[in-house]
């Protein structure tokens, strides 16, 4: 018999940082004569040696357009390309593979499901719920649509440690609710939503569900049927993918009673000007044009990466780098972090009193050390909690204790510059 702490070494693999860091080519140079610490990764993550050689691979052995040749680089390329629709079915467990959508991104899927889904579902009188930790790509897309079709947006508050307020949410709920958007990690404070819960209040009171897994899909196992989002969208560069690729997950039954949302080829059936235009079945219908499809290709290799290394073995490391940052930047005097929810992924952030948080990021980037300050897209949210700007340092697999406490260090020595 196991006893338990041999289960739950078992359980959770764990990683071995200097394998993960041996395939991040970036890794290894200097930033201001001094090694770089790379600790913007919620911004946009480094890249492995898999990844980035899919681009050598592509373009100088396949590269063609993909679904309308019937030539063997077209056929390559479109199975490697389709093969990636796949990978991604897999890595969110989606039923099936036409209920992945690319895009360049989750600004993008986010937008799409606004002009597609919402111009067609929602109209003046009927409300969507947003919350208050959502970045400005799950905010603006609706209120630009809300200008145009007079429905309302109605906030789900957060508590003092950036916490949803449940009750508060189920009490917003009317007979005229019709979608929830909600991330399923905060990018600016870290706090991990409750969006399996959030989904089934949803559900109960008829309405559907977008999750914007941006923060998520890096740090933590996805699994949209169990969550029972109806949308779920991420970008392959936070999960160690190139930019321009994203995705959208969307329900079939959803995504086939959506209209399209651009036109072009790769979308239609038949086009006429005598009948009217047919669309393509699910995806086909939401990628009009020629997509990025080395990029679609790359992102399939860093989920890839992202399972040979194993998620959960990722997110029990992230835990102990966050832990760690967050027990050394709490020792320095004047220090106020802000997102102190019990539930967080790779993210800490924090002000400082009698130090503004650009000149800190700009000195501690002399020092080799990459943060990022300023309002993160997240401006509801600061200002919210009373600033209009904080420091955020965010974490990744290749991450190590030791570039923690150089950042603990490079961070009080600035601070003490500039108080
Ligand atoms: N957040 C950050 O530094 P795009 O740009 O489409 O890849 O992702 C947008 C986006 C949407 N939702 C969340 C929760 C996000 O964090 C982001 C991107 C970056 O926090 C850039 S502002």
């Amino acid at each position: 018999m196991t006893d338990l702490a041999t289960r739950d070494t078992l359980a959770v693999p764990t990683l071995d940082v200097a394998a993960v860091r041996a395939d991040f080519p970036i890794l290894a140079r200097q930033v201001h004569g001094r090694p770089l610490v790379y600790l913007d990764n919620a911004a946009t993550s480094q890249t492995p040696r898999p990844v980035i050689e899919v681009f050598d691979d592509y373009y100088g052995r396949y590269n063609a357009n993909i679904h309308r040749g019937l030539h063997t680089l077209a056929d390559e390329a479109t199975a490697a390309f389709e093969g990636t629709r796949e990978t991604v079915r897999a890595f969110l467990n989606a039923a099936e593979p036409r209920e992945i959508v690319f895009t360049r991104g989750t600004t993008e899927a986010i937008n799409l499901v606004a002009n597609a889904w919402g111009r067609a579902n929602l109209k003046a009188g009927d409300e969507v719920l947003i919350s208050r930790l959502e970045h400005h790509s799950n905010i603006v897309p609706w209120q630009l649509l809300a200008r145009e079709l007079g429905f309302t947006i109605k906030v789900i508050p957060v508590d003092e440690r950036g916490v949803l307020d449940l009750d508060a949410y189920a009490r917003l709920f009317t007979e005229r609710t019709r979608l929830v958007a909600v991330n399923h990690v905060s990018n600016a404070f870290g706090t991990v939503n409750p969006v399996r819960e959030l989904a089934r209040i949803a559900h109960d009171r008829g309405a559907l569900i977008l999750v914007d897994g941006a923060q998520a899909a890096p740090h933590q196992a996805v699994d949209v049927r169990d969550i029972d989002a109806d949308f779920y969208a991420f970008s392959g560069h936070k999960v160690y993918g190139p930019t321009g690729a994203g995705v959208l997950y969307g329900k079939a039954e959803l995504l086939e009673a959506m209209p399209p949302w651009q036109g072009g080829g790769e979308m239609i059936a038949t086009v006429s000007f005598e009948r009217e235009t047919t669309f393509a079945a699910i995806p086909h219908k939401f990628e009009a044009g020629t997509p990025a499809i080395a990029e679609v290709i790359a992102l399939g290799a860093a989920l890839d990466w992202v399972s040979r290394v194993g998620i959960a073995a990722i997110a029990d490391w992230e835990a102990r780098l966050l832990a760690h940052a967050t027990e050394r930047v709490s020792r320095i005097d004047g220090l106020r972090i802000l997102g102190t929810a019990p539930d967080k992924a790779g993210v800490l952030s924090f002000v400082v009193d009698g130090a503004h948080s650009q000149d800190i990021g700009l000195l501690i980037d002399q020092l080799g050390v990459a943060i990022r300050t300023g309002h993160h897209c997240a401006q509801p949210l600061l200002h919210h909690f009373g600033v209009d700007a904080t420091c955020r340092a965010s974490f990744a697999a290749y991450n190590t204790l030791e570039e923690v406490d150089v950042f603990g260090e490079a961070l009080e020595r600035v601070i003490g510059m500039v108080r």
